[in-house]
């Protein structure tokens, strides 16, 4: 029996080693789904709300370091998720995302949920392809999963109209041997390109010329052993490492080399860049302001200081570090800069401390922070989007046993739950821990229900300050003035309260209110023991 277009196309996935699929499907994605029966090998998860799927695709990615494919519901269904695969596509996330679209004859109808699908996929894709026949869709599946697999990676969008899903391949033949070329094609695909020996040879003037200097870190330069190559280099020089403030993955804790991250807000990040005069970006952006401001500069650097590339995202990071290590005689030399357990940040609630030497009392981000710092499990995949809670925790945390450290890189709030689903199912032998504020969770709770459905190791922090905080701050910076009291209702979350312990249990993860520090510990340390997903609601 010859196959459709559908199950050509979960064949041409699983070829490319695209075997988890987060959906939110609809009418023109059912032969998309009918074929996950008949064929072996898809894991399939649903979201209650497509800004989950695309998320969850993200998280998939950081962890896995291969694309997942998520599958939307034509232009509405992609829209909702599009601010998720902007966190993706600024990330540089591989992902397959598949949109359903009407049959061909139907959108010349302008039936209800026609739209211009790909005029919406493109600003947050890389590649956008509306797949034209049956026969075409294995092409177009492995170029898809070919141009989410490119360095670092990418948002590859693919248009599936109803009837290139539901009609018979002709030729299963050639379907077949396309497919069977795939997995060469992905290992050739995935190749960074190489740092060219004149871009090492001027990071390593810049670095040897006596001026205070930085290596500013970004993407794969933040991998465990990439950071330590850097730390060589830090030691041989004399410079200063850090990492972008946003961070796709940051390998972080004892014993691992320590970037820290470059401050959030102007003031303190043009503080934190003032002594530098030569700077140079692995994987990193010139660093800039998250937002204009009347008063403030945009460009974060010194004006006076110099900025080199060693090497671009889409280079390969760590080969450059290394060839700048061995450029610069350090490839030999034990790196500088490794977090201890025990580090002055980490203060008296270093990380192994009993449990009596945990902070009691009101919850403050420090005190959080040595909580934190005591108890992140070996390994933890934590997905920090904890806003204004969250500022000091990268310094107050950095002695915590070794884990990877997650936050969104597009700015768009409603990302950390998302991305933990992705993560979880990516590595269900590690925790996942989602630090949260309560404004930026209720964008994508619906998260908690594919947690609980799917078992996700993960534990969620939900930061219940009932405000949004942070935007007090922003009114004033842009030169707003102090809040009235119609101002202030648009920033403040209680009346009437969120229940976050009660959201939860609605969607089937358990959940405690924690209001004091000692409290939190123990709710916390209960959570990480316990495999599945729950929550924890500290008011702040
Ligand atoms: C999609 C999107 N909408 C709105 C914003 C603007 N915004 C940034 S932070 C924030 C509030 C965050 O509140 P919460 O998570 O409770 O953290 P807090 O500021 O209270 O620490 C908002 C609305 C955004 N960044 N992204």
């Amino acid at each position: 029996m010859t196959m459709n277009g559908a199950e050509h196309l979960v064949h041409t996935l699983l070829a490319g080693g695209v075997d988890v699929c987060f959906t939110n499907p609809g009418t023109s994605e059912m032969h998309f789904v009918a074929a996950l029966d008949r064929i072996e090998g898809m894991h399939c998860v649903l979201g209650l709300f497509e800004g989950v799927v695309t998320g969850a695709a993200d998280g998939y990615w950081r962890i896995a370091r291969k694309p997942a494919c998520a599958l939307l519901h034509l232009g509405p269904g992609l829209a909702n998720g599009l601010a998720n695969l902007h966190n993706a596509r600024k990330a540089r996330s591989g992902i397959v995302n598949i949109v359903g679209e009407h049959a061909r004859d139907h959108i010349a109808l302008d039936a209800p949920l026609t739209s211009d699908i790909e005029g919406l996929a493109r600003p947050m894709s890389h590649w956008v392809h509306t797949s034209a026949s049956a026969q075409a869709i294995t092409a177009d599946g492995a170029e898809a999963i070919l141009q989410a697999n490119q360095p670092p990676g990418r948002i590859a969008s693919l248009i599936l109209p109803a009837d290139t899903a539901w009609t018979a391949v002709a030729d299963e033949k050639a379907a077949a041997r396309l497919r069977a070329e795939l997995a060469a094609r992905i290992v050739q695909a995935r190749v960074a390109r190489k740092v060219s020996a004149d871009a090492v040879k001027a990071a390593a003037r810049e670095l040897t010329r006596g001026e205070p200097a930085l290596l500013l870190l970004g993407g794969e330069a933040l991998s465990e052993s990439a950071l330590a190559i850097a730390g060589r280099i830090a030691a041989k020089t004399g410079c200063r490492l850090m990492s972008e403030f946003y961070t796709a993955r940051l390998a972080r804790g004892a014993g691992r080399v320590l970037a820290p991250r470059l401050p959030y807000a102007v003031d303190p990040a043009i503080a934190a860049l003032a002594p530098f005069r030569r700077i140079v970006l692995v994987g990193a952006r010139r660093p800039v302001g998250f937002f204009a401001y009347p008063d403030k500069p945009s460009l974060l650097a010194p004006p006076d200081s110099v900025l080199t590339t060693l090497a671009d995202l889409d280079e390969d990071l760590e080969g450059a570090l290394q060839a700048l290590a061995d450029e610069l005689g350090a490839s030999s030399l034990a790196p500088a800069g490794i977090a201890s357990r025990r580090s002055a940040a980490a203060g008296a609630a270093g990380a192994g401390a009993a449990a009596g030497a945990l902070p009691t009392g009101a919850p403050t981000p420090d005190g959080i922070a040595a909580v934190l710092t005591a108890l992140i499990p070996e390994n933890a995949i934590v997905i920090d989007e904890s806003v204004t809670t969250g500022r000091a925790f990268g310094a107050g945390t950095a002695s915590a046993a070794p884990h990877d450290w997650l936050t969104a890189m597009g700015g768009s709030i409603g990302f950390a739950m998302p991305v933990a689903v992705g993560a979880a199912i990516a590595a269900p032998d590690r925790r996942v821990l989602v630090l949260e504020g309560d404004g930026s969770g209720m964008y994508t709770l619906q998260a908690l229900w594919t947690m609980a459905r799917e078992g996700a190791n993960a534990t969620v922090v939900i930061f219940a300050n009932r405000a949004y905080r942070i935007l007090r701050g922003e009114l004033a910076g842009v030169g707003a003035g102090t809040p009235g009291p119609r101002a202030a209702q648009m920033l403040d979350l209680d009346r009437p309260e969120l229940d976050w312990v009660a959201l939860a249990r609605g969607m089937g993860v358990p959940g405690a209110r924690a209001t004091e520090l000692g409290e939190f510990a123990s709710r916390l340390r209960e959570s990480l023991a316990q495999p599945g997903p729950s929550l924890i609601e500290l008011v702040i």
